[in-house]
């Protein structure tokens, strides 16, 4: 699949800082020291609804990953998938009468034109669930080889206990992995499982559902997590920098995916870090696809709203906490841009040297993108009160502005 296309990211003057990002699978901040290629894979979406501020916050979060890195002038490999088949998008699609697969593409496109408004930076391989079937086949086979999966009526499920590792990336109890199975996606009541954890690898063809052929998997379509980790193991490889997306996906899709590729490849782990972007709701729920109380991008935007101002408005709560989008967000993210402009919009002012230090410095402190707005508001806020004398202060907060927060001034 095409992804969307790149907005420019202005050089700074200048050292960038090496990130620190809390892991989840240590439960603590991890110094990332990627080479000169740093890679990253963050989960994309189900494309069964319009983007809401949820997955716009998460994107947001790994969106910064990618500046702080660019900064330190290396070169980034960001891969993304597409659910483009899976349960929920079939469930919708039959729901509203029209074709699945029209619904996939019509909903990855309104994403793709909410992340160019929003200036996210696009994924260099953007890759659908269906498109990379021919990969997930072989692997699937590959761990029935390895004993590591088994059939039952005709479905494939991976045995988590395959992997001495399984449990390392969530580190939940067997309780509460029961529990989030059953509400995420996985069937641990299916009488037959070896482990009633064990994740759907393929699922054989069933009735007025598309199937694809799977050579000696028989015709089907393949569970979620071993997609991302063909997608992932086919172009970024084993111990990548960085795997993301929201809080809900620890477990049980990253757990298991970490297991799969674990245990296909004999290496350990998969990503070095773990990065997961808190829950964003609206009246006291989050907001969720199937809960239906949702804020879409592209909603906002139809009603004139800046897409910079999203973009603050997302800035302005930690990508680690859980919060609520409200009027009142957007309301201060907009006025907060007001003045930020106004504040660039003239030739001279107080100088910015201490400000591009103090915007990186946050950032690189897992992400603390309120920390970088306080940095750039106390400089508007001079600007307003005392002005300055350093000519081109104003262009260098505006880049650093659009380099660092992916907001154009
Ligand atoms: N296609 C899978 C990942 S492979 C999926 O989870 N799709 S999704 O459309 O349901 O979610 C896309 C991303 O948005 C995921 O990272 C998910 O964790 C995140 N997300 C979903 N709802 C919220 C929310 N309310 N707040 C923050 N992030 C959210
Ligand atoms: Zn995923």
């Amino acid at each position: 699949m095409h992804a969307w296309p790149a907005s420019e990211v202005p050089a700074l003057p200048g050292q960038g800082r090496d990130l620190r990002i809390h892991d989840t699978a240590t439960d603590g901040p991890v110094t990332l020291d990627p080479g000169p290629v740093a890679r990253i894979y963050v989960c994309g979406i189900t494309p069964y609804d319009a983007t809401h501020m949820g997955h716009a916050a998460t994107y947001n979060a790994f969106d910064l990953v990618q500046r702080v890195w660019l900064d330190t002038k290396r070169q980034v490999h960001y891969v993304q998938n597409v659910t483009d088949v899976d349960d929920p998008l079939l469930e919708r699609a039959t729901r509203d009468g029209v074709d699945w697969a029209d619904l996939a593409v019509q909903e990855t496109t309104l994403f793709r034109e909410d992340m160019t408004a929003l200036r996210m930076l696009p994924p260099q391989h953007y890759i659908g669930a269906v498109e990379a079937i021919p990969g997930i086949v072989p692997l699937v086979e590959r761990l029935r080889e390895l004993g590591a999966a088994y059939d039952l009526d005709g479905d494939i499920y991976f045995s988590v206990d395959a992997d001495p590792h399984f449990g390392q990336v969530s580190n939940l109890d067997a309780a509460a992995m029961r529990a989030l199975s059953a509400e995420r996606g996985g069937d641990p009541d299916r009488p037959g499982k070896k482990n009633p954890l064990d994740p759907m690898l393929w699922l054989a063809a069933r009735e007025g559902e598309p199937s694809w052929d799977g050579g000696t998997l028989g015709r089907g379509r393949p569970g979620w997590h071993i997609e991302c980790v063909a997608i992932a193991l086919d172009h970024l490889g084993m111990t990548f920098d960085v795997q993301g997306g929201g809080s809900d996906l620890a477990f049980p899709h990253h757990e298991m995916g970490a297991s799969h590729a674990q245990v296909l490849t004999g290496e350990f782990p998969m990503a070095k870090a773990y990065v997961h972007a808190g829950m964003v709701g609206l009246d006291g729920e989050k907001m969720s696809k199937s809960k239906g109380n949702l804020v879409f991008v592209s909603a906002l935007r139809r009603d004139g709203v800046d897409p910079a101002a999203i973009r603050l408005a997302l800035h302005s709560h930690h990508y680690r906490s859980d919060w609520e989008w409200t009027d009142q967000v957007l309301q201060d993210a907009v006025d907060r841009l007001g003045r930020w402009r106004a504040a660039v919009s003239r030739p001279d002012g107080p100088s910015a040297d201490a400000l591009v230090d103090e915007v990186r410095e946050a950032l690189a402190n897992d992400l603390d993108a309120p920390a970088a707005l306080a940095a750039v508001d106390r400089w508007a806020a001079r600007q307003e009160a005392e002005g300055g004398t350093d000519i081109g202060a104003p262009g260098v907060v505006s880049r650093t502005v659009d380099a660092l927060l992916g907001v154009a001034l």
